[in-house]
């Protein structure tokens, strides 16, 4: 009997066979779970509600000090967003992760437990501030808690991020890097190259937009063709989850779908937090893209601070311990300020220090 003729082409191992990575659909790729809010113990309740307080307090006396002229140059308040720092931050691990984020970055270093007195002396440009003195409102950093500051640059942040996500990855520290930026910063070209360069190299990196509805007076929905945020890492492939951002709880659980995702391996991830401004744009902001009732209409109903304090009311905390609370974040804001009005400017010759001068 006459052999079956062998085929002419030899079949290929059935690995190669495979179709590669980036035949699969982006439509078909594993998604992450809807969060759900997350369930705190009272404990954890008085703690997120203290921190959204402290920088509260801290903000207004900050645009208080700003009113006095002890705090010069720009100055951009997080008041209204307090909910978006807490939550997310609560979820990491100081000094393992790593955080940054644009101009508006009191309450993030605030959220990440540095003392309030250095960050109100780098405010009032004191030689104790934590930049000492020399970086003021928009430039802090914390080597030592893994915050990387504080951009002035529009998007800068999120290449900056990219880069501390590449270091997590190559150092194999199991670090993640948490990168905000705005629904404005949404809008520029090195932010999806990042994205690209993020979900190529599956770094552990958390994108946040906080979308706080506005980019000094431009409104998101005047500015960007596709205004649901969360969707514009999918041409990239990475996931995104839509936040509230005004419910402290709900961005906490949202951090912790967005962890379990990064730690798995799985690469990026693209939170948009719905948070809102209450000031304006900086402290020489007029407002005038919009009108009074608009921002006490938030206020009224959606309130961060006020919306937990229900919740910690029903869970029985006494009016006597809430107010004790208030109390003693007053204290410490007042310590901060006071230490930040007392404390040394930097000697003249500090102007010759801590300045890079490279040669090409
Ligand atoms: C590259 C660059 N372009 C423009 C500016 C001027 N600028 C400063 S803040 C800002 C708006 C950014 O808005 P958004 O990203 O929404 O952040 P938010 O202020 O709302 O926190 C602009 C255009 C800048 N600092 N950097
Ligand atoms: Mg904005």
């Amino acid at each position: 009997m006459a052999k079956a003729a062998q085929p002419r082409t030899r079949k290929a191992p059935a690995a190669a066979r495979k179709p590669a990575a980036s035949a699969v659909p982006a439509s078909n790729r594993e998604r992450p779970a809807e969060p759900v809010r997350y369930k705190a113990s009272k404990q954890e309740m008085l703690d997120f509600y203290r921190q959204m307080l402290l920088i509260r307090r801290f903000e207004e006396r900050a645009g208080q000090l700003y009113g006095l002229g002890l705090i010069g140059g720009f100055c951009h308040l997080y008041i209204g967003q307090e909910a978006v720092a807490v939550g997310l931050q609560s979820a990491l691990t100081v000094g393992k992760d790593s955080v940054i984020t644009g101009y508006r970055d009191h309450g993030h270093m605030l959220a990440y437990g540095i003392d309030p007195k250095v960050i109100m002396a780098e405010l009032t440009g004191r030689e104790a501030g934590i930049s000492r003195g020399k970086g003021g409102s928009m430039h802090m950093f914390s080597v030592e808690h893994g915050f990387y500051g504080g951009h002035g640059i529009v998007g800068a942040q999120v290449s900056l991020g990219t880069g501390l996500a590449f270091k997590h990855k190559y150092a194999g520290d199991g670090g993640v890097c948490l990168a905000y930026f705005g629904d404005g910063a949404a809008n520029q070209g090195q932010v999806y190259e990042s994205f690209n360069m993020a979900e190529l190299w599956k770094l552990p990196i958390i994108f946040v937009i906080e979308n706080n509805q506005y980019a000094m007076g431009t409104s998101v929905n005047r500015a960007s063709a596709e205004d649901q945020l969360y969707r514009r890492g999918e041409s990239f492939r990475i996931p995104g989850i839509q936040v509230d951002g005004m419910d402290v709880l709900a961005v906490r659980g949202a951090a912790e779908e967005a962890l379990e995702w990064v730690r798995g391996g799985k690469g990026p991830i693209l939170l948009e937090l719905k948070t809102y401004r209450y000031r304006g744009h900086s402290m020489s902001d007029p407002a005038k893209y919009r009108s009074r009732e608009e921002v006490q209409a938030v206020r009224d109903k959606s309130d961060p601070i006020e919306h937990l304090k229900r919740e910690l009311e029903a869970a029985g905390v006494s009016e006597d311990e809430l107010k004790q609370l208030e109390k003693d974040i007053r204290k410490t804001v007042q310590d901060a300020a006071d230490f930040a009005e007392q404390a040394p400017e930097p000697e003249l010759s500090e102007l010759y220090t801590d300045v890079l001068v490279g040669q090409y």
